[in-house]
């Protein structure tokens, strides 16, 4: 197995948990040099986490440390220009969701690292989530038969704005920031879409964007969908961050309920089953189960880069992902069903 260099940038909120998954993977990858343009915050991750050089400048960070890949941890606006500076210096890449703000810098990054023949890989972790790992595993066995309905929720008032006050200020802030994970899984679980129409909800006070939609989807094969997102949701106890699942197939369905229970219905028979992540050192309640998922997404990246294959949720497999969010801001334009673009 190849012990890669990897180097990171964006050393904010979420990176903390990117650090302590790549010290889990130490065997296979070595964070090298750290990256932010608040100094302090670049400093401060490599005394934490043993980084022996950070910096605040990217392109610096390239050509001074030649990384095997780079983890990009900023915020979405950022994202083009970071991924395309990567092409620059053919370095591969894995970066945070949502892949960019717009359309537009979506392709343009995903284009920018097929020219350079580099892998690019969204981290997306959502799907590598215990519970929905282990779900999908059952549903593409075939045990449940052909999709035919789906259901896929995020519902929560946990208060999101503390540790990211960022999504108060953002005009476009449901569908970008949850949709993307809630559709993603909804692709999973059903194939892709072939229309989409959504209804969105401004309900807290003070913030730009709206903070609840709920999108209805045809599929490919004629199964339909609801996915669900709302941080306006009121509710005890509060599910935060978990993801609720009922997907029914022509033989079978099977629920991902609270605390990560599975209940299945099959010819083959009825069980339930918990599949829950394991403690981690670093880890606490409620994010246990984003940060295991933070691990088997990067052990994804890294088994992809072993066997050089598409990751999973690569550039291009996630620009099917955000045609979904683009056709949804679209259907509440328009008021009505829209064809997305990738598919
Ligand atoms: P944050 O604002 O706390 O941190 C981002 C950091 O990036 C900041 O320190 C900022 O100074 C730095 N930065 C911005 N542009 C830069 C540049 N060009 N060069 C160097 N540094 C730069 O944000 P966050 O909450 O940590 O979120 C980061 C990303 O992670 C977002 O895209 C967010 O959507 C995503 N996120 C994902 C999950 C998940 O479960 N997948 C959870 C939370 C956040
Ligand atoms: O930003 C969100 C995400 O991607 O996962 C959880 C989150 O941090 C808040 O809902």
């Amino acid at each position: 197995m190849t012990l890669r260099r990897g180097a990171l940038v964006g050393c904010g909120f979420f990176a903390r948990n990117h650090l302590n998954a790549w010290a889990e993977l130490a065997d296979r990858a070595k964070i090298v040099a750290v990256c932010d343009v608040d100094g302090e915050k670049a400093a401060s991750a490599a005394a934490d986490f043993g980084i022996p050089a950070f910096y605040t400048d990217f392109e610096t960070m390239l050509s001074t440390e030649k990384p095997d890949f780079v983890d990009i941890v900023t915020t979405a606006p950022s994202h083009r220009a970071l991924v395309e500076a990567c092409a620059r210096h053919g370095v591969a890449a894995v970066v945070q969701k949502p892949l960019a703000p717009d359309w537009e810098d979506c392709r343009a990054l995903v284009s920018a690292m097929d020219k350079a023949g580099r892998p690019l890989m969204v981290h997306e972790n959502f799907r590598f989530q215990a519970p929905l790992l282990r779900a999908a595993e059952i549903a593409r066995s075939g045990v449940l038969g052909e999709p035919t309905w789906g259901r896929f929720a995020f519902r929560t008032g946990y208060d999101i704005y503390k540790g990211q006050p960022y999504l108060a200020e953002v005009e476009r802030f449901v569908l970008l920031d949850i949709g993307v994970h809630v559709l993603d899984v909804a692709r999973v679980f059903m194939g892709e879409a072939t229309s989409v129409y959504c209804l969105d909800q401004a309900i807290k006070q003070g913030i730009k964007g709206e903070d609840q939609a709920t999108v209805m989807m045809r599929h490919a094969n004629g199964a339909v969908s609801v996915s669900e997102c709302s941080y306006a949701s009121r509710q005890s106890p509060d599910l935060f961050p978990q993801t609720l699942i009922h997907f029914e197939g022509t033989k079978g369905s099977i629920r991902v309920e609270a605390d990560c229970r599975l209940v299945v219905t099959s010819p083959e028979g009825n069980f339930t089953e918990i599949a829950a992540p394991k403690p981690l050192s670093w880890g606490g309640e409620p994010w246990l189960l984003i940060q295991d998922s933070v691990v088997s997404t990067q052990r994804h990246w890294l088994d992809s880069l072993d066997a050089g294959s598409e990751p999973a949720t690569s550039g291009h497999d996630n620009l099917n992902t955000f045609a979904l969010v683009e056709a949804a801001y679209k259907s509440i334009e328009t008021g009505g069903p829209v064809t997305p673009e990738a598919f």
